[in-house]
């Protein structure tokens, strides 16, 4: 086995692990990522869309927005369609910000890029990590590669290997958890087309949620609820356009998103997930390692974000001049944003999916719900606050 020794061991090449190494070396912090899986499917693995107001500063001050700024498409605003009717929440006249639709893998290939420009020691293809003695002053991570035995002692150790990761079980006893689950899931898909809108569509239809984004003027992003039980094989691409175009359906007649080749397909679970506290001993968790938020409020990757720029400095304090407020605050301060996003996703979620067993009244309130989001511009601000960040 070889041992080595670093200042932050970090697990997860995903957006809060790249981007908390690349923060530590900008503040002259050593540290050694270890991720599972290899660069090309951690890069080609499609999420996110919208970065919000305050994550794209971030990634702006940290010097790797330049693309985001360049490719990414700014959006003033969102619509919702409900009872046959679009309504435009004008979130920049609202607020003053807006969000930038840009891809998480795209965010996750510019970091990449630049940790391993700037020589950092980024590991892929580590098969799962383990964390150990995160009670002690000396915690370590551990992986095997090829049969060989590889150990990372650190002053300390950051899980930011998502939902299903070392990180939370590493918590053991400590972990208080809250959840909720969700009897649907999303399907989405990515197609070869030309988005026939500007800006994201939510759409409340009778038969469930539907969602228009996309990734460029020539990639579209479709999301639909579906069932927890249903499988890909289910929808063929067929049977997804036309679903689509009930859901987004305009004054009783069926709206066809612009169509094209699906290349990509992929179900999604919704739930929502928060476990407290986000350290433990030398450990700290960060992004979904730490939390889940359902899809709809667009908040998972841009709270990853925040956890790892607050988490950054807050390490660089104590490793530089021994300073411990940070890191002693960490839970408290970032469960803050936290709350208010798992807050805001699940108000989204509840206001705009299709619920087995909802009454004629929970459907007419839920009308109410969204005529009182478009009709009253305090609602609509609201909205627009949560969601651009
Ligand atoms: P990630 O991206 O899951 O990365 C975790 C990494 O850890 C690795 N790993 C391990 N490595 C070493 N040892 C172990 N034991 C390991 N176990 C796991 C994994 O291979 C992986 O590379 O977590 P991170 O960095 O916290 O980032 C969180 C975001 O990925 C997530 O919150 C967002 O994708 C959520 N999300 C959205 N967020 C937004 O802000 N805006 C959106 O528009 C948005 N849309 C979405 C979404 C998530 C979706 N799905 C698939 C759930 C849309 C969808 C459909
Ligand atoms: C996406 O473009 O993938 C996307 C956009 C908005 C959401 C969720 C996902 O709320």
């Amino acid at each position: 086995m070889t041992t080595e020794r670093t200042s932050v061991a970090i697990l997860g090449a995903g957006p809060a692990g790249l981007l908390l190494s690349h923060l530590l070396h900008l503040n002259g912090i050593a540290s050694i990522l270890v991720e599972a899986r290899d660069r090309e499917y951690v890069q080609a693995r499609v999420r996110a869309g919208v970065v919000e107001h305050g994550a794209a500063d971030i990634l702006r001050q940290a010097g790797v927005g330049e693309r985001m700024d360049r490719e990414g498409l700014p959006h003033g605003g969102i619509e919702l369609r409900f009872d046959g009717a679009g309504h435009r929440i004008a979130m920049s006249e609202l607020t003053g910000r807006h969000i930038t639709v840009y891809g998480q893998q795209e965010i996750v290939h510019d970091l990449a890029e630049r940790r391993i420009a700037d020589g950092g020691d980024v590991r892929f293809a580590c098969g799962p990590a383990a964390i150990h003695d995160v009670d002690s002053g000396e915690p370590s991570v551990t992986y095997t590669v090829d049969g060989a035995e590889h150990r990372i002692v650190a002053d300390f150790v950051v899980a930011c290997d998502g939902a299903h990761g070392a990180g939370r079980p590493a918590m053991g006893e400590t972990l208080k958890t809250f959840e909720k689950v969700y009897p649907f899931a999303w399907l989405g898909i990515l197609a070869h087309a030309a988005p026939r809108v500007d800006e994201l569509v939510y759409a409340n239809h009778e038969r469930g949620f539907a969602l228009y984004s996309m990734r460029s003027h020539e990639v579209t992003r479709l999301y639909l609820q579906v069932p927890s039980t249903d499988r890909l094989e289910d929808w063929s691409d067929e049977r997804i356009w036309d679903e689509l175009a009930v859901r987004f359906s305009l004054d009783g007649e069926p709206w066809e998103p612009t169509r094209g080749e699906i290349f990509e397909r992929s179900l999604a679970p919704l739930r929502s997930y928060v476990g407290e506290p986000m350290q433990r001993g030398r450990l700290f968790l960060a992004g979904d390692a730490a939390h889940t938020v359902p899809p709809t409020g667009a908040k998972g990757m841009n709270l990853a974000i925040r956890d790892v720029d607050l988490l950054a400095r807050a390490l660089t304090e104590q490793l530089r001049h021994g300073a411990e407020e940070g890191l002693r605050t960490y839970t408290d301060r970032a469960l803050r944003a936290v709350w208010r996003a798992e807050y805001f996703s699940w108000w989204m979620t509840t206001m705009l999916h299709r619920f087995d067993g909802d009454s004629g009244f929970d459907r007419r309130v839920q009308t109410a719900q969204l005529r009182s989001v478009v009709g009253s511009e305090a609602h609509a601000t609201a909205l627009s606050e949560n969601y651009v960040g």
